[in-house]
């Protein structure tokens, strides 16, 4: 029928709307991304993160205004975390299976993270993210001041 011709001529709907969600999630990412070198992670970074013992100099007033999420256990440690505006938060996977750190929104993916290794970033706003690999694993990071 004629119908179906009209149909062929008009640009699909679905293309359209697919290209219009990723252009604003393009736009739209909440959060500036540095990604510090992942891969200086490995086993060998005796790290101060447990948040207890912040380390010397620099490093502490990082930590102080920023932080620290652990990935173990199919989880993310805290779960939720507020942090100064600004401050870098560091995703470190100490979990036997790799991981990733996704925005639900865009603007924030760290791409898999094998067990040892970290992913760093700024942080501007809050977002809620997940690990694309395990889905159940959700966390938050909330911005304060
Ligand atoms: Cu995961």
């Amino acid at each position: 029928m004629s119908h179906a011709a009209e149909d062929r001529a008009r640009p699909n709907p679905v293309w359209l709307l697919v290209v219009v969600v990723m252009v604003g999630l393009a736009l739209a990412g909440p959060v500036i991304m540095v990604r510090d070198q992942l891969a200086d992670a490995p086993a060998a970074a005796p790290t101060a993160a447990e948040g207890a013992q912040p380390a010397e100099g620099a490093a502490a007033e990082a930590a102080a205004a920023g932080g620290t999420v652990k990935m173990a256990g199919l989880a993310f440690a805290p779960e939720a975390l507020s942090v100064a505006r600004g401050a870098t938060v560091v995703f470190d996977n100490d979990d036997t299976a790799p991981h990733t750190v996704t925005a639900r929104s865009g603007g924030v993916d760290s791409g898999v993270l094998d067990p040892g290794r970290q992913f760093s970033l700024v942080v501007s706003d809050g977002f809620d993210y997940f690990c694309s690999i395990h889905p159940s694993m959700t966390g938050k990071i909330a911005v304060t001041g």
